[in-house]
């Protein structure tokens, strides 16, 4: 596989979040995220730790835009803290300070030639919106991100031409209002915090489809965390099984973000627990979702297990791929081309950039650095799935876009610093950064010369 399989417009790029690399998490006016106050609480974090400083990048993002631009990629995914542009939400005004920092980022990234990919919300929201009124629990955060996504649009869009409004919005309510791992860390009401979601959403992207977008030129999308699934056994059953995680998982955003409502199966499911939409929030929900941002990882099997169902690593005592260093995770190449597929295939081949795809490394006092420099399974993972990215296009998804995550290695939620994502290797102490193998790799993967390729 080569860079040739893929068209000469596609993007090449690295992806990171605001709260996993920034630091300076009190700098500039910058008020407290729902992320800096759960990271403090005692036991959240695998190993005690927080991104109140991280990879320092909001000191260091000249450096990082330089390493960026040796890498040769022409694109760069990164989020922009919300409590860092309005401290507090619409309570309060706008922080210049907020504005100028990604302002000078996004300046630099275009002086040397890199598109600003850009997400309104990975995971950070303004505590005082948690405080003030429950954040996604609430109606009100509706008006609240399509205030903060106008300002974004009004001081950045002039430059940037792609935007996000959330990312894995699915993780979120999952993880934060049903098994507690993220912050609020709540149990309850998983479906009222993704109504808000999906609905705040459609008030960013309505501002800008209506307001900007004719002017700034630029797309919006919305991303979401995808695994792919094949059946336990090949049973009738664990076969329509599938289907139904994919409602649940997927579906449950997607089919309301283009077709307006959430999937029949979840309706039936859940009767009255799950929300519903208004005729007139049905009608801007199908405003035109330009892209569908897809982070993909690995693959599970899902099948009937006694009286319940259950998603599981194992057939017969086989894992299903590569067990990786993430708990649970087994890498399976093949399930890039099918989910990417799926996709394009259930939602009329709408475009498709692959927002995040990558392996860590485990990490701990005693890993070498020389050993985290040395990440061939980091490349084999890459190449892999890139190879079966390219078939999914060949048979026809349009897919515009890949991102590797991450760029640097960074704080990486409840797994804190143990484990590492970056294609450079950051030491926290003295925040050198220096390029492991993959760098290379990728950078002679996607910086061959395109003349010569028009297949
Ligand atoms: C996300 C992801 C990233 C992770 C990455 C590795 O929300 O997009 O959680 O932030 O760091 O997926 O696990």
């Amino acid at each position: 596989l080569d860079v040739t399989h893929f068209p000469p417009s596609f993007l090449f790029g690295t992806a990171t979040s605001s709260y996993q690399i920034e630091g300076a998490y009190l700098e500039d006016n910058k008020s407290l995220s729902n992320w800096d106050v759960f990271t403090h609480l005692q036991g959240k974090i695998e190993d005690g730790s927080n991104g109140d400083i991280a990879c320092d990048h909001y000191h260091k993002y000249e450096e990082d835009i330089e390493m960026m631009h040796s890498l040769g990629v022409n694109a760069y995914r990164f989020s922009i803290s919300w409590s860092r542009v309005l401290p507090r939400g619409r309570f309060g005004g706008i922080n210049p300070l907020g504005i100028e920092f990604y302002n000078k980022l996004i300046n630099q990234l275009l002086v040397k030639g890199i598109q600003p990919f850009v997400t309104l919300n990975h995971f950070d929201v303004p505590k005082e919106l948690e405080d003030q009124y429950g954040a996604w629990l609430n109606a009100e955060i509706q008006e609240d991100f399509g205030y903060f996504a106008e300002v974004c649009f009004e001081a950045f869009g002039d430059r940037v031409k792609y935007w996000v409004t959330l990312n894995e919005p699915n993780e979120v309510a999952k993880k934060g209002y049903e098994t507690g791992e993220y912050p609020p860390g709540l149990h309850s009401q998983p479906y009222v915090a993704a109504h808000n979601l999906i609905l705040s959403h459609a008030t960013a992207l309505h501002i800008y489809k209506t307001k900007y977008q004719e002017k700034q030129g630029g797309s919006i999308g919305i991303v979401l965390s995808m695994l792919w699934y094949e059946p336990l056994k090949d049973t009738v059953e664990d076969n329509s099984l599938i289907q139904s995680t994919f409602d649940f998982e997927i579906g449950w955003f997607l089919d309301p973000s283009i077709y307006g409502d959430y999937p029949n199966e979840m309706k039936k499911y859940l009767g009255p627990k799950l929300p519903t939409f208004s005729t007139k929030e049905k009608e801007k929900l199908q405003n035109g979702l330009d892209f569908i941002g897809i982070n993909h990882y690995e693959s599970l099997y899902v099948g009937r297990c006694g009286v319940s169902y259950c998603k599981v690593a194992e057939r017969d005592g086989i894992p299903i791929g590569k067990k990786t260093p993430m708990p649970g995770s087994y890498a399976v190449p093949e399930g890039m081309e099918k989910i990417v597929t799926y996709i394009s295939k259930t939602y009329n081949n709408t475009p498709i950039f692959i927002t995040e795809n990558g392996l860590p490394q485990k990490s701990d006092d005693s890993t070498s650095k020389e050993e985290l420099l040395d990440d061939t399974d980091r490349i084999n993972y890459l190449d892999s799935y890139l190879t079966f990215l390219a078939r999914a296009m060949r048979k026809g998804a349009d897919v515009r876009g890949y991102f590797v995550w991450s760029f640097i290695d960074n704080f990486e939620w409840t797994y804190g610093y143990t484990l590492r994502f970056g294609l450079y290797h950051v030491d926290y102490k003295t925040q050198k950064r220096t390029p492991k193998s993959s760098a290379k790799w990728f950078k002679d993967f996607h910086n061959v010369p395109r003349l010569q390729q028009g297949r």
